[in-house]
C-alpha cells in the first residue's frame, strides 16, 4: 500500500514520485510505503495552510470547537482500526494502542475543542485613566513535528490546540510510523475540516522536516523528538525568531525509599520501565533503591520482569511488542553490550527472544535489568529509549537527590515514600518538569508538560498549549 500526503483536503502523491519503505517491526518486512516528500511538497502544503488561515482564524470559536469534536467522534468510531494500524506500524501491543494511544488522541481533540471555549484573557484598569486588555490571536501556520513512539497521541497533542485556537497546520509525522497520521486525513475529510486547515506531509527529517522548520511562512514550530535533532532545529530556527516548543528525551529517575510500599513500587516500576517497549520519554529508566530494601526490591523486580512477556503485538496477552526499527534495536543492544563491557550485571534479559514463524526476524528484545554500573557511565547518562533499566542502591536522601539530578536531562521522575514531608521536599528539589509520587504516568491534560535542561524548552498541556498557540497583545485604551 502506498500512502499519500494529505494537502488542501486531498490525498496527493509526492511530487518527486519517491517513496520510503515502511517496515512492520514485528516481522521486519516492508508492508507499505510512505512519500519521501521534499521541500517542493512542503511548499505546496504550507501554501494551502496559509490560504486557509484567514478564514479558519476568523471562524467562530464554537464552530472550530464543533468541527474538532466531530473529528474526535469519527476517530473514536474507528478506534479498533486505528489501534490495529498503530500496533502494526509501531510494534506496540494492540491492547496498549486500544487503551492508551488512540483514546488519548480522541481526548486530545475533545479536551482542546472544549478548553478553547473557556480561554480567559486579562484586563487592567489604570486608575480610571486607561484600560489595558490582552487580546489573543492565533499565530499562523503551525509546523508540527512528531516522533514514532506514540505516533497519533503526540501528533494530536499538537493538532488539537493548534487548530482549536485558530491556527492552520502542516504536520510532519515520523517516517517510521506514518500509518495513523495518514488515516487521520480520512477522518478530517469526513469531519469536513475546511481544506488546508490541517495538512500531513510524510518524509525524512532532514528533507521534509527541515523544509518545514526552515519555511519562511511557518512562524511556529512544535517538536517532539530527540535532543540531538532539536539542537539541529534550534540552530536553524533561531535566526528566524520562530516561536517554538521542544519536547525532548529523558533519563528519568525512579527513586524508592525504604519506607515505600515495596509491592506497589515493584508493580508500577515494571510498567514505568517496559511499557511500550520502554519507548516512552517518561519511562523511569534509572531505578534507585535505598540500600536497606535494595536486595528485596531487586529480587521482586526481577521476578515481576520475568512475567513481562514479549511477542506477537496482536496477542492481547503479550506485554511487550517489537522495538520500532532495526536501527533502534541495534542502538539499544549496543548499550546492553556496553553495560557488559563496563562490568555491569545483566540481572535478566539483554537478549532477543526466540520467536518462530513470521516473527523470527522481528525487532524484539527481552526486558532487561542491569545492576552494578557507575552512575556516571554512558549507559546511565544517555537516553537508551528501550526496555533497558538500571538498578542502583543509595544510602540516604542526599545521595538519592545527587544521583537523580546527575544527568543532562530533566524531564520526569517518580518518588516512592510514605513520608509526606520527604515527598514534598524531594519532589521540589528534583531538576525536572514532572514528578510522580507513589505512582507513574497519571496524566491530567490540564497540567504543564515538558522538561528542563536537555529535555526541552517550553510547556504544552492545558492552558499552556492555548497560550503557546496564540500571541497575546496588550491594548491600552485611554479615556481622555
Ligand atoms: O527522533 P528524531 P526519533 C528520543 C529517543 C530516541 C531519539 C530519536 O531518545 O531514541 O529521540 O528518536 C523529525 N528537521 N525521543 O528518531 O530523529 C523526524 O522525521 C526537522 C524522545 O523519533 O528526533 C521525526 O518526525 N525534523 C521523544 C521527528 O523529527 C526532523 C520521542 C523526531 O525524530 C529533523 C521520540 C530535522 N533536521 C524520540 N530530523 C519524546 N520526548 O517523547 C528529524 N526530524
Amino acid at each position: 500500500m502506498d500512502l499519500a500526503n494529505f494537502i488542501d483536503g486531498k490525498f496527493v502523491s509526492p511530487i518527486s514520485g519517491a517513496y520510503l519503505d515502511n517496515f512492520e517491526p514485528a516481522t521486519g518486512l516492508v508492508y507499505s510505503r510512505c512519500p519521501a516528500s521534499t521541500a517542493a511538497d512542503v511548499d505546496v502544503a504550507v501554501a494551502a495552510a496559509k490560504r486557509a488561515f484567514p478564514a479558519w482564524a476568523s471562524t467562530r470559536v464554537e464552530e472550530r470547537s464543533r468541527t474538532l469534536l466531530r473529528v474526535a467522534d469519527l476517530l473514536e468510531a474507528r478506534l479498533e482500526e486505528f489501534a490495529r494500524a498503530e500496533s502494526q506500524d509501531q510494534g506496540k501491543p494492540i491492547w496498549l494502542a486500544r487503551t492508551v494511544d488512540i483514546p488519548r488522541a480522541v481526548s486530545n481533540f475533545r479536551f482542546f475543542a472544549t478548553a478553547v471555549l473557556h480561554q480567559a484573557s486579562e484586563s487592567f484598569d489604570m486608575d480610571g485613566v486607561a484600560l489595558n486588555y490582552t487580546h489573543r490571536r492565533p499565530v499562523g501556520v503551525a509546523g508540527l513535528i512528531s516522533p514514532w513512539n506514540l505516533p497519533l497521541y503526540l501528533l494530536t497533542w499538537k493538532i488539537g490546540p493548534a487548530l482549536a485556537t485558530g491556527n492552520t497546520a502542516v504536520c510532519k509525522p515520523s517516517e517510521l510510523t506514518p500509518m495513523t497520521a495518514y488515516l487521520l486525513g480520512e477522518v478530517m475529510q469526513e469531519a469536513q475540516l475546511p481544506d488546508g486547515v490541517c495538512n500531513m506531509v510524510f518524509g525524512t527529517g532532514p528533507q521534509a522536516g527541515a523544509a518545514l522548520t526552515g519555511h519562511r511562512d511557518v512562524p511556529l514550530i512544535s517538536f517532539t523528538g530527540g535532543t540531538t535533532t532539536a539542537e539541529i532545529i534550534n540552530r536553524q530556527i533561531a535566526p528566524m525568531f520562530k516561536k517554538s516548543s521542544l519536547e525532548l528525551g529523558g533519563k528519568n529517575p525512579n527513586v524508592i525509599f525504604s519506607d515505600a510500599n515495596i509491592e506497589k513500587a515493584v508493580a508500577t516500576s515494571v510498567r514505568s520501565s517496559f511499557l511500550n517497549q520502554g519507548e516512552i520519554c517518561l519511562c523511569g529508566s534509572r531505578i534507585f533503591v535505598q540500600e536497606s530494601v535494595y536486595k528485596d526490591f531487586l529480587a521482586r523486580f526481577i521476578s515481576a520482569t520475568r512475567a513481562w512477556t514479549v511477542g506477537d503485538p496482536s496477542d492481547d496477552n503479550v506485554k511487550m511488542g517489537a522495538l520500532v526499527s532495526r536501527g533502534h534495536l541495534d542502538k539499544v543492544l549496543g548499550y546492553v553490550d556496553l553495560a557488559r563491557q563496563l562490568g555491569g550485571t545483566i540481572e535478566i534479559g539483554g537478549d532477543q527472544p526466540r520467536l518462530n514463524g513470521k516473527f523470527k526476524n522481528g525487532y524484539f528484545l527481552n526486558p532487561t535489568v542491569i545492576s552494578g554500573l557507575d552512575p556516571l557511565c554512558d549507559v546511565m547518562q544517555e537516553e537508551i529509549f528501550g526496555p533497558v533499566v538500571t538498578v542502583t542502591p543509595f544510602r540516604d536522601e542526599t545521595e538519592a537527590l545527587e544521583l537523580a539530578n546527575g544527568v543532562k536531562y530533566g524531564l520526569a521522575a517518580s518518588v516512592w515514600t510514605s513520608d509526606v514531608s520527604r515527598a514534598h521536599r524531594f519532589a521540589q528539589s528534583l531538576e525536572c518538569g514532572i514528578v510522580w509520587v507513589n505512582c507513574w504516568l497519571k496524566r491530567d491534560l490540564r497540567t504543564p508538560f515538558g522538561g528542563v535542561k536537555a529535555s526541552g524548552i517550553g510547556r504544552e498541556g492545558g492552558t499552556y498549549s492555548l497560550d503557546f498557540y496564540t500571541e497575546p497583545k496588550n491594548i491600552c485604551m485611554a479615556w481622555e
